[in-house]
Parts: C-alpha cells; sequence; structure tokens
C-alpha cells in the first residue's frame, strides 16, 4: 500500500471553513488566519486532530473561520478551557487564540500560570493594543500618551510588557510575529506547536479601524538580530531591551512539560463518581 506524505497532501485551503470573516477590511487578523492554515498544511495535521480556543474579541473569532474542532468560550478564559481540553485529550494538537484585551486583562491571572504550568499548547496572542471589538477601549499594552475621547489626555500607565511577563513566569518558547508576514508567521507558529510544552506567540496584528497608526508597523518591525537563547537571563536582557519591534523566536527553553498523559491514567472512573454524587 503507498504511504502517503500527509505534508504533501495538506493544503492551507483544507484547514478554511466555509464562514466568511467578518473582520473589517485590512484588519491584521486575515493574515494570521492565513498563518494558522499554513502552519497546520506544513505540519499536515489532519484538521481533526487540532483544536482552536479563543475567548471573546474580534481575534477571537478566528476559531470560527477555520476547519478545526473549534471552541468560542468567554472573555479572557480561553487559557483554561484550553489547558482542561489538552489534560483529558493529550492526543489533540492545541492551539489557544486571544487579544490584547481577552489574554492581558480580565485573561491576565490565567496567561501567568499557563506559562508556570507548561501545558503542551500554543497560545497565540493577537495584539493590537487596544479593544477593537468593544470600539477602541486602551488594553494594557497600549502606550501611555494613546489620547481618545475614550482616553483623554492618554492613560498615563506603563504598558504592560507580555513577553517580559512569560519569561518571568517561566514559559519556555516565547516568540515575537508581525501579522503582515505570513510566511514567517506560520513558520513561527510550526515551531512553536513542535516545542513540547507551553509556547507563547505575541503577533502584532494591526487594528486599522481604531488604531490607524498601526499601518506604519510594516516599515519598523525586523528579524531579530541574533539567534533564539536558551538561557533565561540572556533572553530577559534581550527582551527587556529591544525596541518592541524584534521578530522570531526569542527564547527556546527546556524545562519538562506538564505530564498530561500521567493526569490522564490517574483520572477516576466518571461513572462510578456520578453514581457517588447521586447517593
Ligand atoms: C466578562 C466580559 N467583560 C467584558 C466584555 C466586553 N468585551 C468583549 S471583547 C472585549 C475586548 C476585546 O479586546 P481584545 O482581546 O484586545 O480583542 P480585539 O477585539 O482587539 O481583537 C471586551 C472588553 C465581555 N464580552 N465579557
Ligand atoms: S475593529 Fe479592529 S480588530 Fe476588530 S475587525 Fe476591525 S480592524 Fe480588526
Amino acid at each position: 500500500m503507498a504511504v502517503v506524505d500527509m505534508r504533501l497532501a495538506c493544503k492551507p485551503a483544507d484547514y478554511k471553513s466555509d464562514v466568511k470573516p467578518i473582520w473589517c477590511p485590512g484588519c491584521g487578523d486575515y493574515h494570521v488566519l492565513m498563518s494558522f492554515t499554513r502552519a497546520f498544511a506544513q505540519l499536515g495535521l489532519p484538521s481533526e486532530q487540532i483544536a482552536v480556543i479563543s475567548g471573546i474579541g474580534c481575534s477571537s473569532r478566528i476559531p470560527a473561520y477555520t476547519s478545526c474542532y473549534g471552541f468560542h468560550g468567554v472573555h479572557g478564559r480561553s487559557l483554561a478551557i484550553g489547558a482542561g481540553l489538552k489534560v483529558t485529550r493529550p492526543d489533540l494538537t492545541v492551539v489557544v487564540a486571544s487579544g490584547d484585551g481577552d489574554g492581558y486583562s480580565i485573561g491576565g491571572n490565567h496567561f501567568i500560570h499557563a506559562c508556570r504550568r507548561n501545558i503542551d499548547m500554543t497560545y497565540v496572542v493577537m495584539d493590537n493594543r487596544v479593544y477593537g471589538m468593544t470600539k477602541g477601549q486602551p488594553s494594557p499594552t497600549t502606550e501611555p500618551d494613546f489620547d481618545t475621547a475614550l482616553s483623554p489626555g492618554g492613560t498615563g500607565l506603563s504598558p504592560f510588557h507580555p513577553l517580559v511577563i512569560a519569561l518571568a513566569s517561566g514559559a519556555n518558547f516565547i516568540a515575537r510575529c508581525f501579522s503582515g508576514e505570513p510566511n514567517a508567521t506560520a513558520d513561527v507558529l510550526v515551531e512553536a506547536i513542535k516545542h513540547p510544552g507551553f509556547s507563547f506567540v505575541e503577533i502584532l496584528s494591526p487594528c486599522v479601524t481604531f488604531r490607524p497608526d498601526e499601518k506604519a508597523w510594516k516599515d519598523v518591525v525586523h528579524p531579530a538580530p541574533v539567534a533564539a537563547t536558551n538561557d533565561p537571563a540572556k533572553a530577559a536582557r534581550r527582551i527587556m531591551t529591544d525596541d518592541g519591534f524584534n521578530l522570531g523566536i526569542l527564547y527556546r527553553g527546556d524545562r519538562r512539560p506538564y505530564r498530561t498523559d500521567s493526569a490522564v491514567d490517574e483520572l477516576p472512573d466518571l461513572a462510578e463518581l456520578e453514581r457517588e454524587f447521586e447517593q
């Protein structure tokens, strides 16, 4: 019998659903979707072996646009849902998608503990430094001088630094990408998904409607000048001092992932638990 190499047989189009995205024309998230489907095709994974989980926001609509299993959850809780799924179904490839509001504001605590737990899943945050879906409020990554009718005079607050927080919380794979470079982003997603344990990919993805200034990101992003390090001290220095536009895999450590297989072995008999509960 002929053996089919799934990587040759899979095309990005196989991972698209027939739901038409309703993002604004020019939104960076279209390119992120393109990167997802290219990465899945490169990996040659059947779509039923992938689950894309999200919270709430424009960015969090992404599961509906893929042909993979999906769960459009509640605001800020995508990582909790993804972790629960991965622990009970370790055979699935779990990709969790979020926005900077969803992931760093209401979901900020889950982010820290997901980095710490190191469950084998990939966390993608489409960061546009604004709440797009609810019409332009500042998010944790918004610059302090973002002066709009909703934040008159700017917030005056120091932005959250997701990569530094991820590193300090124990994340073992940290990358930054730009939505406008879908091939490079797909390559990073492939590496992130293959990485054992929690992998964090921050994708700068412009909100052209509430942050038209972000269209200029395409002129300021650049590949990181040095290769990924596995030394957390070096990574900390690099990430804390970079200009916020260095792209690529910035840190790749080798901390042991959470043992999902043993967690499943130790699950009690659910029927028995139900009987006990009814008594
Ligand atoms: C519990 C709860 N609080 C607030 C909201 C309102 N809400 C919906 S999306 C959102 C922010 C989304 O921002 P972000 O995650 O950055 O995604 P974007 O729309 O920019 O892609 C907020 C505050 C909600 N849906 N649920
Ligand atoms: S509001 Fe912003 S984030 Fe939402 S779809 Fe439009 S451009 Fe994209």
